[in-house]
């Protein structure tokens, strides 16, 4: 009897904590020498992104989706590491400022996209960055539609 209900608190517990875990999943990017790794990350809107080893980097959005709230504070470094939670599904794409000319520049991929949401995002970037800025394109071009 003992042991039926221990069991039956324990299936509790885990339906309590398991969809929580699964909403709120953290992911890790590190800025290594010139490149951030991984440069293209699938997240779930809720999740959170923690850049790490940031010390003579930064990381902002240049490329946001419709009513994103950008993140990352332009012609700063943010030191050490910094958590980012994107608030709206799409594509995010951001860069090093330092680093730009290196191509270090990633993107975050936010809930499922289309092929023609990513259309959309090459055509924005197209159209509002400018000179190496670009290179956010070639790592949308990278992406990978999810629905
Ligand atoms: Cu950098």
């Amino acid at each position: 009897m003992m042991t039926r209900k221990l069991v039956a608190i324990m299936v509790a517990a885990l339906a309590f904590v398991l969809p929580n875990l699964a909403s709120a999943a953290e992911h890790t990017v590190n800025a290594e020498a010139r490149v951030f790794k991984p440069a293209i990350i699938y997240i779930q809107p809720g999740d959170t992104v923690n850049f790490t080893n940031m010390t003579s980097h930064n990381a902002v959005s240049y490329l946001t989706p419709e009513g994103g709230t950008e993140f990352g504070t332009r012609g700063q470094f943010p030191g050490g590491s910094f958590n980012v939670k994107p608030d709206k599904p799409g594509i995010w794409g951001y860069v090093c400022e330092p680093h730009i000319g290196f191509g270090m520049v990633g993107v975050i991929v936010v809930g499922d996209i289309s092929e023609e949401d990513k259309a959309a995002a090459k055509k924005k970037a197209m159209e509002t960055l400018e000179g190496p800025f670009k290179r956010v394109i070639g790592k949308v071009n990278k992406i990978k539609p999810t629905k």
